[in-house]
């Protein structure tokens, strides 16, 4: 592992190749000294299901894999397990019963790929890597991201549970079939996405964001999380951000591209994250009853995290400790 101060003087060195002849450029400079003694590798993610996604990003990175490897095996962790109700299998379904996924992953090339509106695959993420890697397009919607799935060898599971399909059935009878009555005075519920972003030992970043969406959303919903700039965003120059929470919200404000612009403008990222919540707090008048949370990392392996409403946290793993942290909120 790298400590902070070889590190910064890795990334120093690397700032002053970059210099252009007679042109003085410094670093981005952050506006809040980190809380704690950052290292590399790194991880952060979104919600608790973060804390194994991060292990297994973390044991991908120290076992010589990509920090797109690690990034992509990470969140294929929630998506697999059928208990998680906000992502891939077992995923809240749509006011229809079905499950529709979206997902999105950025490389430290500047690389993207995203589906959206995904049925019947369990590993959306990996379908994003494809795309992201085998096309030369960034994002694959419904059946032509089901058949690009097939075709590339990924097999169709039923992404409905037993469980998820009682409690769909429950939520039918209650809410009249309108979805609005998620977000009323449950602003924590009925969306978990995990938005992961990690560094790995020469400093290069990677994000994935993968997630059934709003629970009980009208059929054809996508949200934020395969949109990149909204969900998700990286610039290995600068640093990654990746959002959780209503959707609507943060693809009005272009969340995640937004964090990662402030911290180029010398932010750190907890400021830029909670400059990004105040964004939505002035712009978008129905941020009051909603949850949106962002997290974020710079190129010097700071983290921050703020959120609109009490309640959300987010995993880091980071100097060989893995461990749950409540965000600040705006609210
Ligand atoms: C969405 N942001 O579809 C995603 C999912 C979510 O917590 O709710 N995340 O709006």
């Amino acid at each position: 592992m790298l400590n902070r101060r070889k590190f910064l003087e890795k990334i120093s060195a690397a700032g002053a190749v970059t210099l252009l002849p007679g042109i003085v450029k410094s670093m981005p400079v952050p506006a809040e000294a980190p809380d704690h003694d950052v290292a590399i590798p790194a991880v952060i993610s979104t919600w608790s299901h973060g804390i194994p996604a991060n292990e297994k990003a973390m044991e991908v990175m120290r076992g010589g894999g990509s920090v797109v490897d690690a990034v992509e095996q990470g969140v294929r962790i929630p998506e697999g397990d059928p208990d998680n109700r906000s992502v891939g299998l077992g995923g809240t379904p749509d006011r229809d019963g079905h499950v529709t996924l979206d997902a999105s992953i950025m490389g430290s090339d500047g690389n993207a790929g995203a589906v959206c509106f995904l049925e019947h695959i369990i590993h959306p993420i990996s379908v994003a890597r494809l795309v992201m890697e085998k096309t030369p397009h960034v994002l694959l919607a419904g059946e032509g991201a089901l058949q690009f799935a097939l075709e590339n060898g990924f097999e169709e599971h039923k992404l409905l549970t037993p469980e998820t399909e009682k409690s769909w059935k429950e939520w039918v009878k209650e809410s009249n079939y309108n979805p609005e009555v998620n977000w009323e005075d449950k602003p924590n519920e009925f969306h978990d996405t995990i938005g992961l972003l990690a560094m790995d030992e020469n400093g290069d970043m990677a994000g994935a964001c993968t997630t059934s969406g709003l629970g009980y959303k009208m059929r054809g919903r996508v949200g934020d999380s395969p949109i990149i700039g909204a969900g998700l965003f990286v610039d290995n120059e600068i640093g990654g951000a990746t959002a959780t929470g209503m959707g609507e919200l943060v693809m009005k404000t272009l969340g995640s591209f937004l964090v990662v612009e402030l911290m180029r403008q010398g932010r750190s990222p907890q400021q830029a994250c909670k400059e990004a919540v105040e964004r939505i707090v002035k712009k978008v008048p129905e941020n009051k009853i909603r949850q949106v949370g962002f997290i974020a990392m710079n190129k010097k392996g700071e983290t921050g995290a703020f959120c609109l409403q009490p309640g959300f946290n987010y995993a880091l793993h980071q100097n060989d400790e893995n461990k749950m942290i409540e965000s600040k909120s705006y609210y």
